[in-house]
């Protein structure tokens, strides 16, 4: 029983010096220690021996069972503390390595103008209105005086939802919209999409516009020009020349357009100015009484000015942008170039 005794223990020591895991060493203490464990067994065999042998080998049962244990104790706290190492190795955060960076987008050249201009005529006094872009034929055209058989009507230049829906032309029934909610002294300006039946080289079906509105008491044909001068100059530079020539709109009278001095040639004449050295901006006019009618703003009392300008046109111009498709491709190649 001694041999079995001693057997046991060297046994037991090699495979708890073999176990590198936990799992091994619990699996080695149930094996050898546990209830029906070999130990347990080897004890069984006590009661055959003498008295005087008995308590002797009894005592060597304790001290083989107390080495195991205390083998499997050390082992098991050594196998935790490589445990814990690799876990902690594994589980490892850098918390000192930058973070990913993600890439931050560019403004839309549209987007930029529309912001300037409406920056300098806030500095001008003009607040900002928005409106639908889906509109009542009423808003897009009656109010604003076209007569029923004008041929921005037609089907061939505006596009039609349904019967008297359609999407607007122009920015113009945002200041329609605004009159009939507020009275004057009024000045707004109407940035947004608006959409024509049109598309080719210089065409987009889709573009934007600015357009202005100022009614007051008194205001003049020289307010109109004192306040574009203003922003031409404010846009395009204090020494850009400007001009006004006599024009034509349903909802003005009178009507000019309005050129600034080539920004490309400096008025010498060039491709983009058609060797005018002029380039076109801006229509602008006296607000029609008729429009006002359609209001009910009393024109024997008031009076005032709108203008209206092409965004995309506005951004070629600033940034030497040669084709208006490239406003609207999306190629982040030309986008982050602003
Ligand atoms: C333009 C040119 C001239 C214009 C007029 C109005 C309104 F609603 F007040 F009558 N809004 N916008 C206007 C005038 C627009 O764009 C070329």
């Amino acid at each position: 029983m001694r041999e079995q005794l001693e057997q046991l223990k060297n046994e037991a020591l090699l495979s708890v010096n073999a176990a590198g895991q936990i799992e091994q060493l619990q699996e080695i203490r149930v094996r050898l220690l546990g209830r029906k464990g070999e130990l347990t067994a080897l004890m069984k065999g006590l009661g055959a021996l003498s008295a005087e042998e008995r308590p002797v080998v009894g005592q060597l049962v304790n001290s083989v069972r107390d080495e195991i244990e205390s083998a499997l104790e050390s082992a098991s706290a050594m196998a935790r503390e490589r445990a814990k190492t690799e876990r902690l190795q594994s589980e490892r955060i850098d918390v000192t390595l930058p973070g990913r960076c993600t890439s931050t987008g560019t403004k839309h050249p549209v987007s930029l103008v529309i912001e300037e201009v409406c920056d300098i005529f806030a500095g001008l006094g003009f607040s900002v209105a928005e409106g639908p872009e889906i509109e009542h034929d009423w808003y897009n055209f009656e109010a604003l005086n076209f007569p029923p058989e004008h041929p921005a009507r037609d089907m061939q230049d505006t596009f039609f939802v349904e019967n008297n829906l359609l999407l607007r032309t122009h920015t113009s029934p945002v200041q329609i919209r605004t009159m009939l909610k507020q009275k004057p002294p009024l000045r707004i300006i109407a940035p947004g999409t608006v959409y024509r039946c049109d598309s080719d080289a210089t065409h987009s079906p889709m573009f934007h516009q600015i357009e202005g509105l100022m009614v007051d008491t008194g205001i003049t044909f020289g307010d109109l020009k004192g306040i574009l001068t203003v922003f031409t100059n404010q846009l395009f530079g204090q020494k850009t020349g400007v001009r006004l020539r006599p024009s034509f709109f349903p909802f003005t009278e009178p009507s000019a357009e309005v050129d600034i001095a080539c920004v490309i040639c400096g008025g010498q004449g060039c491709r983009v100015c058609k060797n005018s050295g002029w380039l076109e901006i801006l229509g602008a006019g006296m607000v029609d009484p008729e429009v006002y009618r359609h209001v009910n703003y009393d024109a024997e009392n008031i009076s005032g000015f709108a203008f209206g300008m092409g965004i995309e046109r506005i951004a070629m111009l600033k940034y030497g942008i040669s084709d208006m498709r490239l406003l609207f491709e999306n190629d982040v190649r030309f986008l982050r170039q602003f």
